[in-house]
């Protein structure tokens, strides 16, 4: 062979700006989730119900949302009064850490027990990035087809929840729950899954219940490191 190859890690930047992220996290005792899915699964839906829910259980967070172009979902957020970020990636299909750590400046992350990070919709290229999170969460509909897990399945291998939304239209579509239960399983044996409603509000408190615990683990653990 007369030529040269050179093998470039294309995430070995981002990974190495998340590891900091990761590491200012672990100073402050911050948990980080990024929710992933296809575009219109109800990722903002989600956010509209249960960031009141947090913070009637005292939480202190800040959303960071990611969009091509548009700042709707902020709009939506901000209506709400749910302290927002919005990220206009361009014709970026993911946010990477760099983005994150932007987005971060500014925000006293002493007094901050979560941050919720809405990815662009899509189910692929998100899965890839390391942002620096404490948890990605695989978040799909019944109205995108039971077999999602099975021709997507880094997304629901690299999360720690999986929540399927829209169950209030089961009824009215397609979806065999157990086939998308089973698949899911297959991928990743331990991984959580969460059946919620974002109209009916469905299961959205066993969402609260998990994220409670996630964020006081995370205490906890910096506490027995600090003493
Ligand atoms: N029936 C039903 N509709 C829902 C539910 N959750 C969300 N929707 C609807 O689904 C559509 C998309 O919801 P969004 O919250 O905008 O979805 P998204 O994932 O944030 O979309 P992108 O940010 O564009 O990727 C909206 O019309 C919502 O009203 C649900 O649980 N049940
Ligand atoms: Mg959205």
């Amino acid at each position: 062979m007369s030529f040269k190859v050179i093998k470039a890690n294309v995430l070995a930047a981002n990974d190495d700006v998340a590891g900091k992220i990761r590491e200012m996290l672990a100073k402050t005792g911050t948990y980080m989730i990024n929710i992933i899915s296809s575009p219109g699964a109800g990722k903002t839906s989600f956010l509209e119900k249960v960031g009141p829910m947090l913070r009637r259980e005292k939480i202190s967070f800040i959303i960071v949302t990611g969009d091509c172009f548009t700042s709707r979902d902020a709009e939506r957020m901000d209506k709400l009064k749910l302290p927002v970020v919005q990220i206009n990636t361009g014709n970026g299909c993911h946010i990477d850490a760099g983005l994150i750590k932007k987005s971060l400046k500014g925000t006293d992350l002493k007094k901050t027990d979560l941050v919720i990070v809405e990815n662009v919709g899509n189910l692929i290229c998100p899965a890839e990035f390391d942002v620096g999170e404490d948890a990605k969460i695989a978040f799909l509909s019944t109205a995108e087809g039971a077999d999602k897990p099975l021709k997507y399945p880094l997304l629901f291998r690299e999360s720690k929840l999986a929540v399927i939304n829209k169950v209030d239209l089961l009824k009215y579509v397609d979806f065999n729950l157990l086939f998308c239960v089973k698949n899911i399983n297959n991928i990743n044996s331990g991984l959580k899954i969460l059946k919620v409603s974002c109209k009916t509000g469905e299961g959205l408190g066993g969402f609260v219940k998990w994220i409670v615990s996630e964020i006081r683990n995370k205490k906890t653990r910096k506490k027995g490191v600090s003493r």
